[in-house]
């Protein structure tokens, strides 16, 4: 088994409710969701978060957000929805794996908490 929940997810290690797979992500419901549309979108290699993110990491990048776009627009949110990923601990960050909640179905205040 894998340390980290996400990588157990990728792995088949652990249930997980899919929507969307692509070569290099995953995108799965969030199991305590904060909205009706609440769905965790990840790259399937241990990348711990945002910070770890750069030039040499441009088509995961581009690949993540082709695949929050498509998750988006399955959800019928694609008009209206929040991207939030949390950096660190002190932020909220709970799986030290990066994922972007995408949250919707809802109308959602500003700012956030
Ligand atoms: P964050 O607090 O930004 O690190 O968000 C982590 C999210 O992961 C949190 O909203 C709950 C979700 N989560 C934690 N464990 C599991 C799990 O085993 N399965 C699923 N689907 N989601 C999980």
């Amino acid at each position: 088994m894998s340390e980290c929940l996400f990588c157990e997810i990728v792995a088949h290690e652990l249930d997980a409710d899919i929507v969307h797979e692509t070569a290099n992500t995953l995108a799965f419901r969030d199991i305590h969701p904060v909205a009706p549309v609440h769905v965790l979108v990840i790259p399937k290699k241990h990348v711990a978060s945002s910070q770890e993110l750069g030039a040499a990491t441009g088509e995961l990048l581009a690949e993540l957000f082709e695949t929050i776009k498509t998750v988006a627009e399955h959800a019928d949110v694609d008009a209206g929805h929040r991207l939030v990923t949390n950096v660190g601990a002190a932020a909220g960050q709970t799986v030290p794996h990066l994922h972007f909640h995408v949250i919707g179905g809802r109308p959602l205040s500003w700012p956030p908490g």
